[in-house]
C-alpha cells in the first residue's frame, strides 16, 4: 500500500460533514473501512486459550448440585473464548462447552438445525439417543447429532458423565438460520437397537439400496476402541508427519466426506518425545486430549505461549496462529475440530508448514 500525505484538517471536516448527510440516506463511505474489512491475512478476536480439567472438575461438578439436567434442558459449562466473552464461542464459527450429566438423569429431547458433536471426557455407559436410536458412550468416543434430529441424553450408570459438546453455533448465527423446536416428552421412542447404525453404516458396507439423503455421516458414533487400534496399528509403518505425528480424519462412509458438514473432525497420535515442526491453518482449531501429556507452543518468539497439557484438558488455537506439538514422557493422543469442512468447501481453507 502506497503511503500517502494526510489531508488537510478543511478537507476532513467537509468529508465528516458529508459522511452525516449521507448516513441519513443509509449510506457510509467503504473508503474509511475498506482496510480492515479485506486485510492481508486473518487477525482473528479469538485467543488462544487452555482449560486445565484438573483446574475446572470441581466447578462442573458444583453445577451438578446447582441445577438439574432437566431444568437446566442441557447442563453445559461453556467453554469462553477469553478474547470474545459473552458470546458463547470457542472460536469465531464454533461453540464449545462441557456437559454433566449425573446418574439418573435425562437432558430432555429436542432438536434444532444446530449440528452438533460430544467427544467424551470423563464416565462410562451414559447414553443419547438421536433419530430412534440409542448409543451407549465411552470416554473417547465420537457421537454426532445431525442437524435437526431429535436427541435426548440419559445416564444409567453410577457415575456422572462429561463429554464437549461442539456445535455450529456461530455460523447458524451468521447464516440466521436457526431453528429449534422441542420434542412432547422427555425421552423419544426408540425404534432400532443400539449399535444399528454401526453395524449398517460402519463396518465397510452400506446397506445395498442406501441412498444419501443428507450430508452427515450415518454412523453417529465413533467409538474410541476403534479409533485408537487404527493409530495404534498405523504406527508400525513408521510415517509420521513431522507437524502431525499420525493424524486421520473422520468421514462419512456414504461419502468420503467429512462426517458432518461444517465441523471436521481429527483423531491424532504423537509417539512419546514428538517434538512438531511449526504448522498453521485457515481454520481455527478446538482440541481435547484423550491420552497422555505434552506442550504445545503457540505463536512466535518472545510472544510464543506455552500450553502445558495432560488428559483431558482442552484448548484452542485460532486461525493462521503457529503451533507445535510435544509429547512429553508417554504416547499423547489428541482429538480435534474445526470449521474446515466449510473452508474447503467454500475454496477458502489454507494451510502452511515450516517457517511460511
Ligand atoms: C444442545 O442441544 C446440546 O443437545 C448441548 O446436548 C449444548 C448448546 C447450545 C444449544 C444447544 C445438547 C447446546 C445445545
Amino acid at each position: 500500500m502506497n503511503q500517502q500525505t494526510a489531508p488537510d484538517p478543511s478537507v476532513l471536516q467537509q468529508r465528516r460533514a458529508y459522511y452525516e448527510r449521507i448516513g441519513r440516506h443509509k449510506l457510509a463511505p467503504l473508503w474509511e473501512v475498506l482496510h480492515g474489512l479485506v486485510i492481508p491475512e486473518p487477525k482473528s478476536a479469538c485467543q488462544p486459550a487452555i482449560w486445565h480439567y484438573a483446574a475446572i472438575r470441581d466447578a462442573i461438578m458444583e453445577a451438578g448440585s446447582l441445577i438439574t439436567a432437566k431444568e437446566a434442558e442441557r447442563r453445559v459449562l461453556v467453554l469462553e473464548n477469553p478474547g470474545m466473552p459473552g458470546q458463547s464461542k470457542i472460536t469465531t464459527a464454533l461453540y464449545a462447552g462441557l456437559q454433566l450429566i449425573m446418574p439418573g438423569e435425562v437432558a430432555p429431547s429436542h432438536r434444532h438445525t444446530q449440528s452438533a458433536l460430544r467427544f467424551v471426557v470423563e464416565g462410562s455407559g451414559a447414553y443419547t439417543a438421536v433419530d430412534g436410536e440409542k448409543t451407549l458412550m465411552e470416554e473417547g468416543d465420537f457421537v454426532i447429532t445431525p442437524s435437526w434430529t431429535w436427541h435426548d441424553h440419559g445416564n444409567e450408570s453410577d457415575r456422572p458423565m462429561v463429554w464437549m459438546d461442539g456445535l455450529d453455533i456461530p455460523l447458524v448465527q451468521t447464516l440466521d438460520c436457526s431453528f429449534a423446536e422441542k420434542y412432547p416428552e422427555d425421552s423419544q421412542p426408540l425404534s432400532r437397537p443400539v449399535g444399528d447404525a454401526l453395524a449398517r453404516y460402519g463396518s465397510g458396507l452400506l446397506p445395498v439400496d442406501h441412498e444419501v439423503r443428507t450430508p452427515t455421516s450415518p454412523v453417529f458414533n465413533y467409538p474410541y476402541r476403534r479409533t485408537r487400534e487404527a493409530l495404534e496399528t498405523m504406527r508400525r509403518a513408521e510415517e509420521w508427519d513431522p507437524c502431525h505425528g499420525l493424524k486421520l480424519q473422520y468421514v462419512n462412509p456414504a461419502t468420503g466426506q467429512s462426517a458432518m458438514p461444517t465441523i471436521g473432525t481429527f483423531m491424532q497420535l504423537l509417539p512419546r518425545g514428538f517434538s512438531g515442526e511449526r504448522y498453521r491453518c485457515s481454520d481455527a482449531t478446538v482440541f481435547s486430549v484423550v491420552e497422555g501429556e505434552g506442550y504445545t507452543l503457540v505463536g512466535d518468539g518472545d510472544a510464543a505461549q506455552r500450553f502445558d497439557w495432560s488428559k483431558r484438558d482442552t484448548f484452542v488455537i485460532p486461525s493462521w496462529v503457529p503451533h507445535r506439538h510435544h509429547a512429553t514422557n508417554s504416547d499423547a493422543v489428541l482429538f480435534s475440530f474445526s470449521d474446515r469442512p466449510v473452508q474447503k468447501a467454500l475454496g477458502l481453507w489454507r494451510e502452511s508448514r515450516g517457517n511460511r
